[in-house]
């Protein structure tokens, strides 16, 4: 019965086609014969014994931000290497598409948080595509062990390889070898392979990692809401719980949530539709008072414990019944402006009004019946685990913690990151002259990576770049290349219930294909609305700097040059000497 099953399977599908079965070729041995030879890549070695694989037939993704729902086979291949001299052991996987879906195509996933890859969640977004996917443990000791689970040796002692590593060192590695091992994989000869990389979060920042030093890595990357400006980005998590602590006031979750949806009722009309979304929050900054929301009742349930990998998880919580004081919106206009040191000097930026106020989430003492801080987690172990090195995830308390002492963190780990983590090089002149594509995006209602992050890093390159143009000259020139697009109402990487009629760019990978090997530009971004009555919908983003305004009564969408909203997104950070890219 087998043997009549596959000669029947050949019989069908190889003469159309004369290229192997994924069963067939999805095997130890093929792939063993498929690896980099020993001199591909000076310092480091494959070990052949490491090898396995399995064939996952027929298996269906669905409800994914980052790619469409879709059903698909694919070899599932593992290995190890060692750097030469080093002793140590650093696991790849690469999923591997059916050879007559294979369309000439790598791709690079990245991870999230203090995590080097995203478990098996991005990888089928490169296998849709027709193209090999790869991630990479980092040499942490297992896929789902993270980057600060081995940064120190000791309390005092740092694993700086698993600093360069978690930096750059990983996905280089990760894409030059799976790009090999592709081609030799798929008997690929003279034919071009195209190679790309799409994270988001800390997978953006990895991204951002490669664009910025290799040149020629690969022909296109998407970049979404990235991590970078480390030490910035990280610190920044603390400044919520300092403006409560300084202000002096702890406001109960609901109160800011409360806040929140003042905010997108009032903001959501001025971009033209009445949707939901606040399309344009820079007209929400530039004409919306706060105060407004003061006196403003609100009421949530009581809710139970959760826990969130990302950001602070909440702690069980009593009913909470009140209306808005004029405390809670001090410390909400407070965190919106952003970090500013005891002398009035900016260090950093800040999220975007109608984002949630995920880091000021406070905690409930169940003892005394009283809101208190609670310290995020990924901005607590930034000055705890990887500025006073010790082996600890969190600060023992914010006491003593200052805007000036954040502003000071700021500089310490800036300065102790630069070449590794704080990825924020801007002068891209390698990629841009090796043709590569840069699709970068950013949700504009983003709760844990400021939104300005991004447009920050994009104007500091059009400066580096082409520091004779004008705005409108450098603006054009760069976009030839490098896009970055503002997502209406989408919260970090991901679309966002309270603004769910938004649209989220699902097929950037389509898109940026069509870029890279068809040359059809994205004026504007593709995009879904992925939740709600609406799910489904179609719309388009548009691409920084111009801005939506939907006319017609909400029918139609224009992207308009309106100097005063791009005003609000540029920053100086005056609390620094050196320029902050
Ligand atoms: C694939 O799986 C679906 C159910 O998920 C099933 O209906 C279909 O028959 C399967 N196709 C093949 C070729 O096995
Ligand atoms: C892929 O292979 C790895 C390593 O053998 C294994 O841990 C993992 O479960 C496999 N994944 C799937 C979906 O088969
Ligand atoms: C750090 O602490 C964890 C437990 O919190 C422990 O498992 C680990 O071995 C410690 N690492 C070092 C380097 O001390
Ligand atoms: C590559 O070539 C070898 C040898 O001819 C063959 O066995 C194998 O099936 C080919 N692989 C693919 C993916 O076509
Ligand atoms: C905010 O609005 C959402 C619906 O968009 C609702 O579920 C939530 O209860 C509201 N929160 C408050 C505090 O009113
Ligand atoms: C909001 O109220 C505070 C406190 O009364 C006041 O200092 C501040 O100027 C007001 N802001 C605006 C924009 O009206
Ligand atoms: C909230 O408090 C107000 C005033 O004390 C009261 O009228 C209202 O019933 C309370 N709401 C709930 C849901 O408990
Ligand atoms: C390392 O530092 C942590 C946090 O301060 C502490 O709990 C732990 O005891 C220290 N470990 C050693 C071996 O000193
Ligand atoms: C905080 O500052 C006070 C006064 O300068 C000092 O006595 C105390 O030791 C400090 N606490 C911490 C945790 O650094
Ligand atoms: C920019 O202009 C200055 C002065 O005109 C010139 O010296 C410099 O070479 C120009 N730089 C570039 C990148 O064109
Ligand atoms: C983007 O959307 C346009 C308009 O709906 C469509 O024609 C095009 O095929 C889409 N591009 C991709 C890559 O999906
Ligand atoms: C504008 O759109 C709203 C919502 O779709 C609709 O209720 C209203 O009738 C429209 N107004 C005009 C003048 O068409
Ligand atoms: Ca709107």
């Amino acid at each position: 019965m087998r043997v009549a099953f596959s000669s029947l399977a050949v019989a069908a599908f190889g003469a159309l086609t004369h290229a192997a079965t994924l069963a067939n070729i999805c095997a130890k041995s093929y792939a063993q014969a498929s690896l980099p030879s020993d001199d591909f890549y000076p310092g480091i070695t494959i070990d052949p014994t490491s090898v396995v694989t399995n064939a996952v037939l027929n298996t269906t993704v669905t409800g994914q931000n980052m790619y469409p729902d879709a059903t698909f086979d694919y070899c599932n291949v593992t290995f190890a290497y060692s750097h030469t001299g080093r002793g140590d052991q650093v696991y790849v996987t690469y999923w591997l598409p059916a050879p007559s879906n294979f369309q000439n195509r790598y791709l690079s996933t990245g991870g999230g948080g203090l995590a080097i890859n995203s478990g098996s969640m991005s990888l089928p977004g490169g296998i849709i595509y027709g193209a090999v996917a790869g991630l990479t443990d980092g040499g942490f000791g297992g896929f789902n062990n993270q980057f600060d689970s081995v940064f120190l040796i000791q309390n005092g002692t740092v694993n700086w390889e698993s600093v360069f590593m978690f930096g750059y060192q990983a996905h280089h590695e990760l894409s030059s070898l799976g790009k090999e091992f592709t081609k030799k994989f798929f008997n690929m000869s003279n034919t071009k392979l195209y190679s790309y990389y799409q994270g988001c979060s800390e997978g953006g920042r990895e991204g951002w990692s490669q664009v910025q030093r290799f040149g020629d890595e690969w022909d296109g990357a998407i970049t979404g809401a990235p991590a970078f400006r480390f030490s910035h980005q990280q610190t920044q998590h603390l400044y919520s719980g300092v403006v409560e602590k300084t202000i002096g006031y702890y406001p109960p979750p609901c109160e800011l949530a409360k806040i929140v949806n003042e905010t997108i009722a009032a903001c959501d009309p001025l971009d033209g539709k009445t949707d939901g979304v606040v399309s344009r929050t820079d007209l929400c900054q530039l004409n919306f008072n706060i105060n407004s929301t003061v006196g403003k009742p609100y009421y949530c349930a009581a809710t139970v414990a959760s826990q969130n990998p990302f950001g602070p998880g909440s702690a069980a919580a009593p009913a909470q019944n009140g209306t808005v004081s004029a405390q809670a919106v001090a410390v909400a206009a407070e965190i919106l402006k952003g970090l500013h040191d005891s002398q009035g000097r900016r260090a950093y930026l800040s999220y975007q009004p109608a984002a949630t106020f995920d880091d000021a989430t406070t905690q409930y003492d169940s003892a005394t019946g009283a809101w208190g801080v609670q310290i995020s987690g990924l901005g607590a172990e930034w000055p705890a685990r990887f500025l006073q090195l010790k082996n600890t995830s969190t600060l023992a308390s914010l006491n003593n913690v200052t805007y000036d002492t954040l502003r000071d963190w700021m500089l310490q780990g800036w300065q102790m990151y630069q070449d590794t983590l704080q990825t924020t090089w801007p002068d891209l002149t390698p990629f841009h002259k090796a043709g590569g594509k840069v699709l970068h995006f950013h949700g504009e209602s983003d709760n844990s990576i400021p939104t300005a992050s991004s447009v920050h890093y994009h104007e500091s390159v059009r400066k580096i770049m082409y520091p004779n143009m004008s705005f409108n000259q450098s603006t054009a020139a760069l976009g030839d290349w490098y896009r970055l697009f503002l997502v209406p109402g989408a919260a970090h990487c991901a679309a966002n219930p309270l603004q769910p009629n938004g649209p989220f760019p699902q097929t950037n990978l389509a898109v940026l294909i069509d870029w890279v090997e068809k040359n059809i530009v994205p004026t504007t971004l593709n995009a879904t609305v992925l939740q709600g009555p609406y799910i489904g919908t179609k719309q388009q983003i548009c691409a920084w700097p111009l801005r939506p305004m939907w006319t017609n009564n909400g029918t139609i969408m224009e992207c308009q040059y309106d100097q005063a909203s791009i005003n609000t997104w540029l920053y100086d950070f005056d609390a620094f000497k050196q320029p902050v890219y």
